[in-house]
Formats: C-alpha cells, sequence, structure tokens
C-alpha cells in the first residue's frame, strides 16, 4: 500500500480523519450524523442555505418519521462534531470526501448526473491530495470510469490512484429507517484500486455492522442497480399474474399464497403501481449501461408493467361504475392514500399521482385522504360524503380497520376499489358495496 494509503488509513483508523460529506439530503445526513456520532469531524457541504442554517441549528431537515435522526443530529451539533456550510472552499483540509446527490434519470429513462457533475467541479480545485473521494449516490455501471474519475481528473488537476483515492460505496438506506438500515445492512465498497477498497473497508466499519464486500468500481455500481431491479421484476411478475388471475377469474393472492408454499418461491404483492425514490429509477440506471448492444428487455417490460398498474385501477373503477350506469366523468372519487409505500409520508413517485393525474383528465372530481401526507390528514367518512366511489391505493395501517357500513353511508354510490388488496370481497359485498379488486377475477368478487 502507498504510503498516502498508508497514512489515511490510520487517519481513518484512530477517527482523526477530518470528512466531508457533500449533499446533507436523506443518504448524505444520515451518513453525516453517523460518523459524527462515532468521533470523526464532519463537514456537511449543502447548496440550500435553508439546509445548512437548519443542520447548524441541530434541527434535522429530513421530512417524515425517520427514529433517532433529529436526536442525533442535534447532539453531534451540540458535540461540535458535525458542522455544515454552502462552501465548498471549506473542503480543503478534508481527508475523505463522500459524495450523496442525486442521480435522477429524466422522461427518455437517461441518468441525469447535473448534479453529480458540478459537485465533482466544485470538489476538484480545493480536494487535498492524498484525499479519498467516496460517491455513495446510485449511479449508472460504468459512470465511475466514465465520467466521476475524468471529470475529477480534469477538475483537480490529479490523477486518481496517485494523488486522489476513489471508490463508489452505494447507499441502502430506506426511508422510515435511515438511522437503522445505515447500521445493520451490509454495503459493497468498490474501490478504484484493491488498496483503495480497503482503506473505504477501515471507514464504513466504524459505523456499519453488517458485511462489507470490497469489489471494484462497476461491479458495485451493478449490485446496487440490479438489487433494485430485481425488485421492480419480482413486483411486475405478480402484477402480471393478478391481470391474469382477473380474466381467468382467479384470486391473485391466494394464487400468490399457494405458489409460495413451492420451495424456492418467494412471489411478491400485486399492487396499484411501484413508486419511491429508488426502485422506479434504478432498473433504468442499469439497463442504460448496455446502451444499444442489448435493449434490456425484461428490466423495460416490468417498468411498463409497474407504470401500468395505476391505469389498471382505472379500469376497475370506469367497470364499477358502469356495472350500475354511471360515467367516470361528473363522479366524485376519493383516493385513499397518496404517499409511495404503506405508513410513510414519502409521494415521491407516488402511483397515486398518476391516478389522480388520469381521473381528472376523463373528468372525474377527484378528492385524495392521506393520513401520513400534510394536507390530506382528515376524517375518511367525511371526504367519502357524496362521492361515488373509493379507491385505496395504499395500504396504510388506518384504512385497515375502515368500519365498510359506516363508509357506505357517507358514499352517494356504494363502490370500493381495492389497490392493495386491504378488504375482503365478502365483507365488501355484505356491506353493501360494489367491490373490485387488483388481481380478484370477476367470479370471485
Ligand atoms: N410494492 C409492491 N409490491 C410489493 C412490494 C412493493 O407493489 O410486493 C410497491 C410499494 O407499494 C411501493 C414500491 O413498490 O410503491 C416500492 O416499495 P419497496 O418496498 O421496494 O420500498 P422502497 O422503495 O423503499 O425500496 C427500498 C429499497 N432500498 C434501497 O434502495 C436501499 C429496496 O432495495 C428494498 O428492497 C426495499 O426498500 C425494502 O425491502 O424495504
Amino acid at each position: 500500500m502507498s504510503t498516502p494509503l498508508v497514512g489515511l488509513r490510520s487517519k481513518i483508523e484512530s477517527k482523526q480523519a477530518h470528512l466531508g460529506v457533500i449533499g446533507l439530503g436523506y443518504v448524505g445526513l444520515t451518513v453525516a450524523c453517523a460518523f459524527a456520532e462515532v468521533g470523526f469531524d464532519v463537514l456537511g457541504v449543502e447548496l440550500r442555505e435553508d439546509r445548512v442554517a437548519m443542520v447548524n441549528a441541530g434541527i434535522s431537515p429530513i421530512d417524515g418519521n425517520e427514529p433517532g435522526i433529529a436526536e442525533l443530529l442535534r447532539r453531534v451539533v451540540d458535540s461540535g462534531k458535525l458542522r455544515a456550510t454552502a462552501q465548498y472552499s471549506q473542503l480543503g483540509d478534508r481527508d475523505v470526501v463522500l459524495i450523496c446527490v442525486e442521480t435522477p434519470v429524466d422522461e427518455h429513462h437517461v441518468p441525469r448526473y447535473d448534479s453529480l457533475h458540478s459537485v465533482l467541479t466544485g470538489l476538484g480545485p480545493v480536494v487535498e491530495s492524498g484525499a479519498l473521494v467516496v460517491v455513495e449516490s446510485t449511479i449508472s455501471p460504468g459512470t465511475m470510469d466514465g465520467l466521476v474519475r475524468p471529470v475529477l481528473e480534469e477538475s483537480s488537476g490529479r490523477r486518481v490512484n496517485d494523488s486522489i483515492l476513489l471508490g463508489h460505496c452505494p447507499e441502502r438506506v430506506m426511508p422510515g429507517k435511515l438511522l437503522a438500515n445505515l447500521h445493520t445492512i451490509g454495503r459493497v465498497v468498490g474501490g478504484m484500486t484493491p488498496a483503495t477498497g480497503e482503506v473505504m473497508a477501515a471507514l464504513y466499519r466504524h459505523v456499519v455492522q453488517g458485511d462489507l464486500d470490497i469489489v471494484d468500481c462497476v461491479t458495485a455500481e451493478v449490485v446496487k442497480t440490479a438489487e433494485n431491479a430485481y425488485r421492480d421484476v419480482q413486483i411486475a411478475f405478480a402484477n402480471e399474474v393478478a391481470l391474469i388471475c382477473e380474466l381467468v377469474g382467479a384470486d391473485a393472492w391466494q394464487v400468490r399464497d399457494l405458489v409460495n408454499k413451492s420451495p424456492g418461491r418467494a412471489m411478491l404483492r400485486p399492487g396499484a403501481g411501484v413508486g419511491g425514490h429508488c426502485i422506479p429509477k434504478d432498473p433504468w440506471l442499469l439497463a442504460y449501461a448496455a446502451g444499444e448492444k442489448w435493449d434490456s428487455p425484461l428490466i423495460r417490460a416490468a417498468r411498463f408493467i409497474n407504470d401500468t398498474m395505476p391505469y389498471h385501477v382505472v379500469s376497475l373503477l370506469v367497470d364499477a361504475l358502469g356495472s350500475v350506469g354511471l360515467a367516470l366523468k361528473g363522479s366524485r372519487i376519493l383516493v385513499l392514500g397518496y404517499a409511495y409505500l404503506e405508513d410513510s409520508d414519502d409521494t415521491r413517485n407516488s402511483p397515486s399521482e398518476a391516478l389522480v393525474a388520469r381521473l381528472r383528465e376523463l373528468g372525474a372530481h377527484v378528492v385524495v385522504h392521506d393520513p401520513w401526507v400534510r394536507g390530506y390528514e382528515g376524517d375518511v367518512y367525511e371526504r367519502a360524503r357524496g362521492c361515488d366511489a373509493v379507491v385505496l391505493m395504499v395500504n396504510h395501517s388506518a384504512y385497515g380497520s375502515l368500519n365498510l357500513a359506516a363508509l357506505k353511508q357517507s358514499l352517494r354510490q356504494p363502490t370500493l376499489i381495492d389497490g392493495r388488496r386491504v378488504f375482503d370481497a365478502g365483507r365488501a359485498n355484505a356491506a353493501g358495496l360494489i367491490y373490485r379488486a387488483v388481481g380478484l377475477g370477476m367470479k370471485q368478487t
């Protein structure tokens, strides 16, 4: 191991290394707090001055219910271990810099690296010689070699693996469990060289109890994007089986239970669509890497199926209203759930967004209820008053205990469309509701 690496490794092992974290969103803030908590001096760099001010005041800028973050942030700011700035120039004394910025895909499913590019351009001129730079953002395979390395070498005037060390350690946090996941879930540690990977593992060992698997950068890029593409394909399979069950008169949830009794099967849950910050995006990052050489038909098909589901829910609604001679145009529809995930306030890429837009396009008047999303809270039965249908899109725990008889009383038309199979068809019918559900064949209702 070269001298710079030996020196850096001992500074990391003794926690004397000064850390920088660029991007104080839900990923960056979590990792900054975690390293500060174990004693590192951490400087957070964040473009948004309001977030900088909040962090320096010990107030978490992260929305939602994130156990442990607010208290930990206050503690590490009060102890002086973590501070934030908008100035890249202050990164000049950092031995390690973690990059945690957004890496979205555009409407053509092409990665947009504007944030990553500007971070590397801003960091290059100030980064200390011998420093370790780690990209935690999820990126398309080939991006470390094709973009990160050349841009950083260009902006710093230094050579990677010579006077700059570079690696990729993709984040694996999940909303609602940010801190817990960071500590417990293992990480893939991609170093531009094996020696860099070893130093990165020495760093993350301070905060990660799970495995730290040292690999090269492209392997780390593929693992992260593939683990989410894998889940997207699994969900799409469940959704396709559900669509077939509806057509042949079977119950997809019963089918799923019985399929999963077969050894080695683990069919996921069909539903009203796939949202969030990871699953809808990461498959495109993986597919993009293959370029023109391989079109990734399975990944694309899975994305198509999952993105179709909110529109399938609309077709179930049209069918249910049609069965009593009602048109969707001019009807009043209550949508239950606007978050992308149960018991979460996160609405990023929510399937409900697509559903509501489509219903409005078709001339329906839409009312939204969600106990977790600011502005959509309130009494469900009140919101249902005068509506011609209720469409459940998110299986928030609160909805499981809904009184169907009371719901029917509030409704103008007794129609219930169940996008997440929260309710039982028999009970819904017994309550006098016209019931349709994703994956439920007509013979079963
Ligand atoms: N969904 C289904 N059917 C399922 C599971 C999920 O329709 O069987 C839908 C959900 O309703 C949601 C979307 O898919 O709209 C995503 O749900 P998710 O459970 O995958 O939750 P995410 O988006 O928070 O995924 C994250 C990912 N973690 C990271 O990227 C670090 C994913 O890799 C994890 O597997 C997942 O959390 C998890 O297991 O909780």
